[in-house]
């Protein structure tokens, strides 16, 4: 089983972005954190990171065929981009939406999401472990198929 994890805009900041919100580790800690989730829970990862939207467009495209499911966290994208909702529509992988906060309780702006409608849940608020919960609800959603 192999899973991608996306990740939007501004994440590669994390540990300097606003840490009172998003913590004090860093991005690399992020992406050693899902590695080594992705190890334990027995399914290949590969984290994608970029600031471009239509960068991860090009990247849920490309994912058809090679893997199984998605992890995205779109960041301000999520609020905004009806491009990556539609890409994740287009591909049909089982996708789960993720986020180190909870945006329904922040700001009004981030209480749309666009990757919500089209994802099999939601896990966030709870730092880095929206992705283990996220890794963990796919690779069992997958393997009960
Ligand atoms: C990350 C961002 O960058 C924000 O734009 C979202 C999300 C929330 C997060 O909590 O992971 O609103």
């Amino acid at each position: 089983m192999k899973l991608l994890v996306l990740n939007g805009p501004n994440l590669n900041m994390l540990g300097i972005r606003e840490p009172a919100l998003y913590g004090s580790r860093s991005y690399a800690d992020l992406v050693r954190f899902i590695e080594e989730t992705a190890k334990d829970a027995g399914v290949e990862v590969e984290v994608f990171q970029s600031n471009h939207e239509g960068m991860l467009v090009d990247r849920i495209q490309s994912a058809m065929g090679v893997f199984d499911g998605l992890v995205v966290n779109a960041a301000a994208y999520t609020h905004t981009s009806v491009a990556i909702h539609d890409a994740l529509k287009a591909v049909g992988l089982p996708v789960v939406e993720v986020h180190l906060t909870d945006p329904e309780t922040r700001e009004p702006f981030r209480h749309v999401s666009y990757v919500k409608p089209a994802a099999l849940a939601t896990f966030a608020g709870y730092g880095f472990d929206s992705y283990a919960r996220a890794i963990r609800f796919l690779s069992e959603a997958l393997s009960s198929k």
